[in-house]
């Protein structure tokens, strides 16, 4: 697997970021008054209102007494360290919207100072779990294949913030961060990540293989692009029932040309299912930029007769609108009516991922570091919230830090509680298959012969192919 491309720093073909306004919000009148009279507000007022409101947060306040309940309990809640659900904030996405058989929707995105102070605090949180990831894999605690997310985090946060769990959402294998956006633990994914019991797939499936039952998240796969037609089979199972809820089926520029994306695309058009595939566009398949892999990198515009729309990823806001758009657009008309001729479309997230591809590519080799600095600097999806909470002065610099080191503190316990946690027993290799008593010994052949697919399968996976084989 060589990651060992061209350059996208090819002076014919660069990669060339959206543009980003500085950050800009609006106020309405009322708010605008409001925000006069906080200013005359003393200093030490506001940090003490803050404080309290960062101590009666529910992420930050432990539900039990007992070491590991706290965070087996604890969900991933987008609840934020601010309590005002009830203030509405105006702020403007950083670009406008691109759409294509559609007219965009607004740029001026309604929120809440809670929902903004959550934003950080959850996008600090996935960022700090994938760099904790990291070093665990460096360790050697965390093995085989680890793909990180950190980067693209708007897109989980926003994406979650418009739907509810009702909707599904299934991704491939960069699944750590769309599992706690589904209300996943932080001990569950890392006791996943190291193979322990605790796990979400009880640490029989690993980073590629993160599973949330009964939260409509559909998982991680490692077959590239799979897991679109799975989506709209999903969209297929709504619709039937009679839900008012959609699919979320997300893939990359590098799966984006995929034969059977088409194919999933086609029925799910022809078949008015509430699908709506989410094209994570991070530029890179691997170690291949997007312009040596695609002749148009408009994924939004490549479902043709179906509706699309570009998408600023690094911006959870636009990411918010455009999932709110999306459902709304897909359930037009309610997803039972008999023919509804727009109900599928393609929203393409334009984002970046920090990290290379999976933990054994450096990520630098295939492009600049100046690149990789360039967007961290301009496009940062955290620091666009950090500057926004500050301008709205719903918590000082400082405070906001406290924030982080809270997340920090929360990333460590979990990590100490995970490998507490034992590894699976090894009858277990025989559970959770398709056919029961179907199994199989691995033998030395078998596994050697199998080692090529280690990264794409699940040890279980391996399992069912072998029992195939040799059946
Ligand atoms: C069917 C299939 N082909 C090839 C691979 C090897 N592979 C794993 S990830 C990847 C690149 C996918 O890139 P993209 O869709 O852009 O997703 P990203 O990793 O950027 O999130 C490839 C080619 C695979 N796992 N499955
Ligand atoms: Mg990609």
């Amino acid at each position: 697997m060589s990651h060992k491309t061209t350059s996208s720093s090819n002076p014919n073909r660069p990669y060339v970021p959206t543009p980003i306004s500085s950050v800009a919000f609006s106020l309405t009148p009322s708010q605008q008054q409001q925000k006069k009279k906080k200013k005359k507000k003393k200093k030490t007022d506001r940090e003490t209102m803050a404080v309290r409101r960062l101590s009666s947060s529910s992420l930050l306040t432990s539900p039990s007494k007992s070491p590991l309940l706290p965070l087996l309990r604890r969900p991933f809640s987008f609840s934020s360290s601010s309590s005002d659900d009830k203030t509405v904030l105006t702020v403007e996405t950083s670009v406008p919207f691109t759409g294509h058989r559609i007219d965009p929707p607004s740029r001026s995105v309604e929120t809440t100072p809670k929902e903004l102070v959550g934003f950080f605090r959850d996008m600090s949180m996935m960022r700090r779990m994938e760099i904790a990831a990291d070093s665990l894999y460096k360790a050697k605690l965390i093995r085989g294949f680890c793909h990180l997310y950190d980067g693209q985090e708007a897109v989980a946060v926003g994406m979650e913030s418009a739907i509810t769990k009702k909707d599904c959402i299934i991704t491939a294998y960069r699944d750590h961060c769309i599992y706690l956006g589904r209300g996943g633990t932080l001990l569950e994914a890392f006791a996943e990540l190291m193979g322990r019991t605790a796990g979400c797939s009880k640490g029989k499936g690993g980073s590629m293989h993160f599973y949330k039952k009964d939260s409509g998240f559909f998982g991680g796969h490692g077959i590239v692009g799979a897991q679109v037609p799975l989506g709209c089979g999903l969209a297929f199972a709504q619709k039937y029932n009679k839900e008012d809820t959609v699919t979320f089926a997300m893939y990359g520029d590098g799966a984006a040309n995929q034969g059977q994306l088409f194919e999933a695309l086609n029925m799910s058009a022809l078949w008015d299912l509430p699908a709506i595939l989410v094209c994570e566009n991070n530029h890179y398949g691997m170690g291949t930029a997007e312009w040596r892999a695609a002749k148009s990198p408009a994924y939004y515009k490549r479902g043709d007769y179906v509706p699309g729309l570009k998408v600023d990823g690094m911006d959870a806001f636009a990411v918010k609108q455009a999932c709110k758009f999306a459902k709304e657009y897909a359930l037009k008309n309610g997803p039972i009516v008999r023919h509804n001729p727009e109900t599928i479309e393609i929203l393409e997230m334009d984002t970046y991922r920090y990290h290379g591809h999976s933990m054994s590519d450096p990520g630098s080799s295939y492009r600049t570091r100046d690149e990789i600095s360039g967007v961290r600097q301009e496009r940062d999806p955290i620091e666009r919230i950090r500057k926004l909470v500050l301008s709205h002065e719903l918590a000082t610099a400082a405070e906001l830090k406290e924030i982080e080191k809270l997340v920090r503190k929360e990333v460590d316990e979990a990590i100490a509680q995970a490998k507490e946690s034992p590894m699976p027993d090894p009858s277990e290799l025989f559970t959770n298959v398709y056919v029961k008593g179907y199994g199989v010994e691995v033998n030395d052949l078998s596994m050697s012969l199998l080692t090529p697919f280690f990264g794409v399968f699940s040890p279980f996976q391996i399992h069912i192919l072998i029992k195939s084989y040799f059946h």
